[in-house]
């Protein structure tokens, strides 16, 4: 009843506001977000893992939490998989894909792990080694070739390569190999697919990243074709950075690729995303609802192709559960996006009416969405409190009772 009438209201408010409730629920219910096959295993700090009664072990469980993430949103109907990870030992990956379709999911980007090998001590396509940049190219490749076989369309890289200390090898060097291996991969891709590069100021390199910031992926994508975007990770920039005007040039220049949600007080801190900053969360989605409902070429035309996806390791507060929250974060954000009145806020940015520009935008985030959001999951047949409604399923009891506590993960079975 009290929902009804929060409802109600805000109809009332967007209705003065010019903002037809009708386009916000439509673009709610055609809101996505991927999640990560490696967020429903164990995985710790360099200091210690904490294991998880229940943490996935294999990737048919990993599968099986994200579809149960899926049942309990509405929104999250697909699973990115990390390889060599999710290799399965058999190399059926048809099995795999048929085993996720069974289980009302898709398999999403493929991430190739080129950082875990012995060979990649010094790098990857980075490496001043030439076996290990061989080796690196067959990694990304054999990915190319898991995408056709899985019916994935995006091949999302993250390189852990850089150098540690000054004068251990030449920066220059090291920017024309990862040219050459990236045109190489570029090549392999299938066709219409996209490779959405990473880039991450530091870590686990800590004196130079090979691709450090969005500027340099911005510039390797131009030079490796249309099928190369941008990916912009919310924990991989220094502190303070505007990450918004990041995302509104990238949409302006048609090479904002996707996301890896999360969010970092620190560093790459991988904690639920919308946790520390929710207020960044809501200016990133406003530039990108902002350019998906408008007709700016080629802003709308990215923005409506955006991969939206959740990169989070957590380690004290249990798996699939946070994983929820997350999603239901980038519902609410969305949905404080959509609650803009443009029309008004461009009349105001045009008068150079600052504070009332200012106010505009500050109102839609302070606006109460949850009576908008219960509507969209009764017409997407989730519960209305998706997260209650896990703790009350009894999943969590009965896989800690099935999978036990297992402090590895990997593979198919
Ligand atoms: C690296 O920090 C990263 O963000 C990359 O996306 C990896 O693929 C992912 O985390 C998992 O290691
Ligand atoms: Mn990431």
């Amino acid at each position: 009843m009290a929902e009804d009438a929060g409802y109600d209201q805000l109809c009332e408010r967007l209705a003065q506001q010019n903002i037809q409730v009708s386009v916000v629920e439509a673009a709610l219910r055609q809101q996505r977000i991927e999640t990560p096959s490696w967020g429903y295993a164990n995985s710790g700090t360099r200091f210690k893992t904490f294991a998880w009664p229940g943490a996935a072990a294999t990737t048919g469980q990993k599968i099986d939490d994200a579809a149960m993430v899926h049942r309990m949103t509405g929104i999250a109907p697909s699973v990115a998989i990390h390889i060599p990870w999710d290799r399965p030992a058999d190399g059926d990956y048809a099995a795999m894909r048929a085993y996720a379709e069974s289980q009302g999911l898709r398999l999403g980007a493929v991430n190739p792990n080129v950082f875990q090998d012995e060979i990649y001590r010094l790098g990857s396509l980075g490496s001043p080694n030439a076996l290990a940049r061989e080796q690196a190219l067959a990694d990304l490749i054999e990915c190319c070739e898991i995408m056709s076989r899985v019916g994935s369309d995006t091949l999302s890289l993250w390189f852990a390569d850089g150098t540690n200390y000054a004068g251990q090898d030449s920066l220059r060097a090291r920017k024309q190999r990862f040219g050459e291996g990236l045109s190489a991969v570029y090549r392999h891709l299938p066709a219409q697919a996209r490779m959405l590069i990473e880039y991450k100021f530091f870590e686990p390199a800590f004196y130079s990243t090979d691709l450090p910031d969005w500027g340099t992926v911005y510039a390797m994508c131009l030079q490796l074709g249309p099928q190369a975007q941008v990916l912009v990770d919310l924990g991989h920039h220094a502190p303070g950075v505007n990450i918004e005007q990041i995302v509104a040039f990238l949409l302006d220049e048609g090479r904002l690729g996707g996301f890896h949600f999360n969010n970092r007080k620190y560093a790459d801190d991988d904690l639920i995303v919308g946790s520390v900053n929710p207020y960044e969360l809501f200016l990133i989605y406003h530039e990108l609802a902002t350019a998906a409902l408008g007709s700016q070429a080629p802003a709308s035309t990215t923005a409506r192709a955006v991969a939206y996806m959740i990169d989070q390791s957590h380690t004290i507060e249990g798996k699939i559960a946070p994983m929820i929250y997350s999603v239901l974060n980038c519902q609410e954000a969305y949905a404080k996006a959509l609650v803009v009145p443009h029309v008004q806020l461009a009349e105001a940015q045009a008068e150079g009416d600052v504070l009332g520009a200012h106010r505009l935008l500050t109102d839609a985030f302070r606006t109460d969405v949850r009576p908008l959001l219960a509507r969209i999951r009764q017409q997407l047949g989730v519960p209305t409190d998706p997260l209650a409604a896990y703790q009350r399923s009894g999943y969590e009891q009965r896989i800690a009772a099935e999978r036990g506590v297992r402090p590895s993960s990997g593979g198919f079975q």
